[in-house]
């Protein structure tokens, strides 16, 4: 019996009004699940798809381990956990990136696309990073947030109105509309981001988003694009199996 208390101290308790960690806890569920369905579901499609369906599961599954991590440490500290943060998401977001290219290939999508998006996907993450941990006092946060927002409406701009647009369109059928849905989801998905930001730092705009909780606003963005993201591909791969 004691041996039991024991290990249960091991185990930090979460308060019912921890909305941050419970969110960090479900979402850590969600990506698992979410990963073992695509990667289960892989040999059951056409080898042309398999890879599309493979990075939809890298993506769950790299965030499944950064919300293990994240679940821990807010639980010990109840400070945000911005650095596995960032991490999951420079691993994670040029991996979507490479999912529009994956799925525009056949098309004739060409690296150099997909190596300008993944670029972009950088420099937006490196300067809303400067912004969020290194220079978070006077004008700091909200100088680089803006940087890091040009960066987002660059790829944007590539996906629907630039090369890749022209792409889906000459690929038409389930590829363009697969296409479609994923540039939302990067419109009005990604725009989840910005606002968990300004909740989260100082800035001008901190009488508008100050005091919403910053982690929370990520932890539903990255449910939200990270799972439909992959159900989107799978949803191609379903449909022209
Ligand atoms: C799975 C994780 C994803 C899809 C993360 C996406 C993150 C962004 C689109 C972040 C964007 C930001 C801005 C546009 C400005 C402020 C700083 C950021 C990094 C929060």
């Amino acid at each position: 019996m004691e041996k039991i208390l024991s290990l249960m101290t091991v185990v930090p308790a979460m308060a019912t009004d921890d909305y941050v960690g419970f969110t960090f806890f479900v979402g850590c569920m969600a990506m698992m699940a979410a990963s073992a369905f695509f990667f289960l579901s892989m040999s059951s499609f056409d080898n042309k798809w398999r890879t599309s369906i493979l990075v939809s599961g890298l993506i769950t599954f790299i965030a499944a381990v950064h919300y293990w991590y994240m679940r821990d440490y807010w639980a010990t500290n109840m400070t945000s956990p911005t650095f596995f943060r960032y991490v999951d998401w420079v691993l994670t977001v040029p991996l979507m990136c490479v999912e529009f290219y994956l799925i525009l290939k056949a098309a004739g999508a060409t690296k150099q696309l997909m190596w300008k998006m993944i670029f972009a996907s950088i420099v937006m993450l490196v300067t809303g990073y400067f912004g969020e941990a290194v220079y978070t006092t006077g004008s700091g946060p909200a100088v680089w947030g803006l940087i890091s927002g040009l960066a987002y409406f660059w790829i944007v701009y590539e996906i629907w109105m630039g090369s890749a647009s022209k792409l889906a369109a000459a690929a038409g059928g389930a590829v363009q509309a697969a296409h479609k849905t994923l540039c939302w989801f990067v419109l009005v998905g990604w725009a989840i981001y910005p606002i968990g930001y300004m909740a989260g730092t100082e800035g001008w705009y901190s009488g508008i988003f100050g005091g919403l909780p910053m982690d929370v606003i990520y932890n539903v963005g990255d449910a939200i694009n990270k799972i439909g993201f992959g159900l989107v591909v799978y949803n191609l791969a379903v449909s022209s199996k």
